[in-house]
């Protein structure tokens, strides 16, 4: 494997600070076979909208010719987040709702890949709501596709943040009574830089919207319907015309950077708009860390370490 070299970001760019994206390959090497990205068979049950996602991140990958060393997958827990169990690439299947930390310690410290976080709605926005928030507000560069079934389905049906009201599941038997949350209308406000919504229906789409979210420069949400078949048969149905329903996507004159227009396209009923939301350009904190190391370097340039070690005493008489 080649060296890859960093390059630190131009300050003098305006206020944007850039790295460079991460370095893929080009012609000399073939791009991987699904034989070769595959891992494990996947043990999600018969007909799970997670199958998709996760055929449809092959294609990327080998559309992309993204090699092994250069992408990581992570996740949480869930059914969802078993995803990097079944792709023969770096990654981690972490702890409930902490695979946003875990991905940004990757992002920072390897600007040269690619990270995709992958999970589920419990992991991103119950357990790991917090997590979310921060990751998004800092723009830590990273692709983060939610696969929200709208209930938990890895320990068999409970109510999820996203769950509608009336959900009936194993902890609301009447019926749910909280208001769910609008996972577009929270990445926002959260201060995600790309926002985008599709569904495990739409194959093409789903690549569409995965691909430019790996193209942002910063933290990419995507949140990706995914039918569980087991405990939320047909949940997403009004969205899916083979079933009857409606796929639209986002008006063509729809302004990705205006986040006015952005809530307003969250705030439609079901099943609403698909496609890229929002959509802004800002200082990723990769950029701002390259920069601040670089600053302090410049600082101690030239000096050896006994001597950098002498001036931090010095500062401490
Ligand atoms: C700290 C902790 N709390 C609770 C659990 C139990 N648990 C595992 S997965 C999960 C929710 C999964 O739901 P979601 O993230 O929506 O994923 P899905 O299975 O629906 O894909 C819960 C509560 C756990 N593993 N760890
Ligand atoms: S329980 Fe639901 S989410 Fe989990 S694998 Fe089965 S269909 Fe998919
Ligand atoms: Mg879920």
């Amino acid at each position: 494997m080649s060296e890859t070299k960093i390059e630190l970001p131009d300050r003098t760019a305006g206020n944007i600070l850039t790295v460079p994206s991460p370095v893929l390959p080009t012609q000399d090497r073939k791009a991987l076979t699904k034989k070769e990205m595959t891992a494990d068979h996947p043990t999600w049950c018969p007909g799970c909208g997670d199958f998709s996602v996760l055929a449809l991140y092959f294609k990327l990958i080998e559309k992309r010719k993204m090699w092994h060393e250069k992408i990581t997958t992570i996740a949480g827990i869930g059914c969802s987040s078993r995803f990097p169990y079944f792709v023969q690439a770096h990654g981690a299947h972490y702890i409930h709702g902490r695979a946003l930390p875990f991905a940004s310690g990757i992002s920072l410290s390897r600007p040269d890949l690619h990270v995709f976080v992958f999970g589920g709605d419990g992991d991103a926005f119950s357990i790991g709501g917090n997590h979310f928030n921060h990751t998004a507000r800092k723009n830590i560069r990273m692709t983060y596709v939610v696969m929200d079934n709208w209930v938990y389905g890895l320990t068999k049906k409970q109510t999820s943040p996203t769950s509608p009201l009336g959900f009936k599941s194993k902890t609301d038997t009447s019926g749910a009574v909280d208001y769910p949350i609008n996972p577009m209308k929270q990445a926002i406000a959260a201060g995600a830089t790309f926002v985008a919504r599709t569904t495990h229906s739409n194959p093409n789409h789903v690549m569409q919207m995965m691909e430019a979210a790996m193209d942002h420069d910063g933290f990419s949400f995507v949140e990706c319907l995914s039918e569980c078949v087991e405990f939320y048969e047909g949940a997403f149905d009004a969205s899916n015309p083979r079933k009857g329903g409606v796929f639209n996507l986002v008006p063509a004159d729809h302004d990705v950077t205006n986040e006015m227009a952005a809530y307003k396209l969250s705030d439609e009923p079901f099943p609403g708009s698909f496609g890229i939301f929002y959509k802004v350009t800002k200082p990723t904190k990769n950029a701002k860390e390259i920069a601040l190391n670089k600053s302090a370097m410049e600082k101690v340039s030239g000096l050896k370490d006994w001597q950098i070690l002498q001036k931090t005493f010095d500062r401490m008489k």
